[in-house]
């Protein structure tokens, strides 16, 4: 009996070890787009590496990451920081990747709860919105300073065609 309660913290511990290990190679589905009902679950992930100084995207910053969605397609954004400074998401006009604060959503809904001050590492939220004008977006960090950091991405609405994500 004492040698199984003996060897059952060693086992746990092994586990977590494991799970740190494979942490960067697991990455995580970050688009899945259902045609049926156009709508497209994206996973934002900020600070998600160590890319930009941490000012980044799923990895990507300076527009890299390229998200395209065809026109009208539902947008179920679960967003969240693994950064050390707090970060947000909102899905902006392509001139936002030159300013460096006072963001507006693109589309009605399109941007984290009080994107200017962001959130820490931890929770997750839920950003929905449709996408309902075909052109050329920013998904932007919307904390003053961060998009100048290179903390933006792209995002295209198409007309017609598929979703899909890609980075360079
Ligand atoms: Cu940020």
């Amino acid at each position: 009996m004492s040698a199984t309660l003996l060897a059952l913290p060693l086992v746990g511990f092994g586990t977590v070890e494991a799970k740190q290990v494979n942490h960067g190679a697991q990455a995580p589905t970050w688009l899945t787009y259902n045609a049926k009902t156009h709508t497209a679950n994206l996973t934002i992930i900020a600070g998600y590496s160590s890319d930009a100084a941490g000012f980044n995207f799923n990895g990507s910053s300076k527009g890299k990451m390229v998200v395209s969605v065809p026109s009208g397609t539902k947008v179920v954004v679960t967003f969240s920081n693994n950064g050390a400074l707090p970060h947000s998401v909102a899905f902006s006009s392509y001139a936002s990747r030159t300013m460096a604060s006072g963001f507006k959503p693109a589309f009605a809904g399109s941007e984290s709860p009080n994107a200017s001050v962001g959130i820490a590492k931890g929770p997750k939220q839920t950003v929905k919105f449709v996408a309902g004008k075909a052109g050329t977006y920013a998904i932007v960090c919307a904390v003053p300073g961060h998009v100048s950091a290179g903390m933006w991405d792209t995002f295209k609405v198409t007309t017609g065609g598929k979703a899909s994500i890609s980075t360079k």
